[in-house]
């Protein structure tokens, strides 16, 4: 799978992409980013990417000129399944896109910056428009980080327990159950005796169980939901 990222601050992405799990799968070929400068098709000696917005106001938007030349630049090299506008006014980031995305071949994120980008790029070019949250963050690098990581470890032999991924909360609607470590006997607080047992069946109907109470205590609208799927025919 591949990600090219389009921003104007490469250097905010290149840390959270290269350690651990996105490193590796790097390595392992199974994943290949490229982020690319937009300043490197900015207009002028000044390399200019962002104006004034039409109208008035505070903030810059970013003009639509460099943009188009770097998308279609992407495009001219490869065919992009999504070209992903990050962006605050998007749709909500969650475990269900996360996995539909982590089916595509390629696709090409697009980080806004000050006020945002012009709308025409979003017309043009942009066929899905994501938020990783009801909050606001000054561009959309970290969002873009975040997007990358999540859909990542979807891709088969990127984790090296292939079952690890669908243990994860939210991956069957619930909250991942509590873990425990050595040691069995910490400070007077002991491990569930079940988890020391053996006993394989009981060891995952005692995780279901708590599976289920977590989520119906702190996350009641995902317990709902997921009852809901369960009595479903
Ligand atoms: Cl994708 N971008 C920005 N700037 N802020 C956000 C966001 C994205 N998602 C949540 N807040």
């Amino acid at each position: 799978m591949r990600f090219d990222i389009v921003t104007v601050l490469p250097e905010l992405l290149e840390s959270p992409l290269n350690h651990s799990i996105l490193k590796r799968a790097q390595e392992r070929g199974l994943l290949h980013i490229g982020v690319h400068d937009l300043r490197a098709y900015g207009l002028g000696r000044h390399r200019q990417v962002d104006d004034y917005p039409f109208g008035g106001g505070a903030g810059m938007v970013m003009r639509p000129e460099p943009l188009a030349a770097c998308i279609r630049q992407m495009q001219s090299e490869r065919t992009y399944d999504e070209v992903i506008y990050l962006t605050p006014d998007g749709t909500t980031l969650n475990q269900a896109l996360c996995n539909r995305l982590s089916l595509s071949e390629n696709l090409l994120l697009l980080c806004g910056h000050y006020k945002g980008i012009d709308e025409r790029i979003r017309q043009k070019f942009v066929t899905l428009e994501i938020s990783i949250g009801d909050y606001v963050l000054s561009g959309g690098e970290l969002a873009a980080a975040v997007l990358v990581d999540a859909v990542t470890r979807l891709i088969p032999g990127v984790l090296n327990d292939e079952t690890s991924a669908l243990l994860d909360s939210f991956q069957d609607g619930l909250l991942a159950p509590p873990v425990y470590t050595r040691p069995a006997e910490w400070e007077g607080m002991s491990v569930p005796e079940v988890l020391l047992s053996g006993h394989e069946k009981r060891i995952s109907e005692w995780r279901h169980e708590q599976s289920l109470e977590r989520t119906r205590v702190r996350r009641p609208d995902l317990y709902e939901r997921w009852r809901e799927s369960e009595e479903a025919p």
